[in-house]
């Protein structure tokens, strides 16, 4: 990777990886863009616009894009035709904009991209995958292209099945597992938390230093050792709102937590699995999470109580 461009750069994931990336590569090798791009970052893209796309890659020559942008899985779920175009049009524009510069593609997917006839338990690399909501629908075509443009183009599309990401630096926006990000916030703030999941929902997390590693340690992996390639399981922890209301109340000790459901949320994460298998992760390319649970609920109140 010499030069690259990074799309959603102003999300949860896009930000610190885009600031990651900077450090490792050289901020004048790495350009963001983002529909809302950061105040300092000069590259307003809507990737849905196949012009403005291409003038970037080709005024930089980039060899490799992070493609992040999105509808998250709450907000597609209001906007499923906006969703679709989003996430459908702008992933087809970047895979044209990757098969004509001959550039390496970084695609997230997601848990999402499973439905709830999959084993939600252990659930395996390679199984069925028929997702109930339309940001599942977008990651399973998302995988399904990709795939195509490598077997039929030859372009060198890599991802990952990302479970519900949490991180301290900036906020998500509009998905399910928010309430994981949410939380921490609202435990420094008020020391109470109003939280839209049952308390009984496991679901596959991971901390965004492990999910900024992944996308890196992939993206620079050999090719000849990928058997897979779009859609890597890959996750660090797997918990409950109870649980993780527990791991906080060990560090503040009056923290509460109340359950105030959310329907279309709590339907959405009914439909993905508990705990995934990231086995193949492991052995192709060295996968190795450092933030369990406890690590990462310490060093998230360090980091937000250094912020506030
Ligand atoms: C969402 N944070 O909630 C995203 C993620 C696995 C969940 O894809 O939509």
């Amino acid at each position: 990777m010499k030069k690259i461009l990074i799309t959603g750069a102003a999300g949860q994931l896009g930000s610190e990886l885009t600031a990651t990336l900077r450090n490792r590569y050289g901020s004048e090798n790495v350009f963001a863009s983002d529909k809302k791009p950061a105040p300092d970052e000069p590259y307003g893209l809507d990737v849905r616009d196949m012009p403005a796309l291409n003038r970037i890659v080709e005024t930089h020559n980039i060899d490799t894009i992070f493609h992040l942008a999105a509808l998250l899985s709450a907000v597609a779920e209001q906007t499923p035709q906006q969703a679709w175009d989003i996430n459908m049009n702008g992933l087809i524009n970047v895979l044209e904009t990757c098969r004509l510069h001959r550039c390496a593609l970084f695609f997230p997917s997601s848990i999402a991209a499973f439905g709830t006839e999959t084993p939600a338990i252990d659930t395996p690399q390679d199984t069925i995958q028929r997702p109930t909501t339309m940001y599942g629908i977008c990651k399973v075509s998302g995988e399904l292209l990709c795939d195509y443009y490598y077997r039929r183009f030859g372009v060198d599309a890599r991802g990952l099945r990302y479970p519900g990401l949490i991180s301290s630096k900036t906020k998500p926006g509009g998905g399910t597992t928010d309430y994981a990000v949410d939380i921490f916030y609202a435990a420094q703030k008020s020391r109470h938390y109003d939280c839209f999941l049952r308390a009984d929902t496991q679901l596959d997390m991971m901390y965004m230093p492990d999910a900024i590693d992944a996308a890196i340690t992939l993206m620079t992996a050999d090719s000849a050792h990928l058997k897979h390639r779009n859609a890597f399981n890959v996750t660090a922890m797997s918990f409950t709102p109870q649980q993780l209301a527990a791991e906080i109340q060990k560090h503040i000790p009056g923290f509460t937590i109340a359950y105030h459901v959310d329907p279309l949320r709590q339907a959405i994460a009914d439909s993905w699995p508990k705990h995934m298998n990231d086995s193949a992760a492991k052995a192709e390319w060295g996968w190795r999470p450092r933030f369990g649970l406890p690590a990462m609920v310490e060093d998230m109140l360090e980091n937000l109580r250094s912020t506030q």
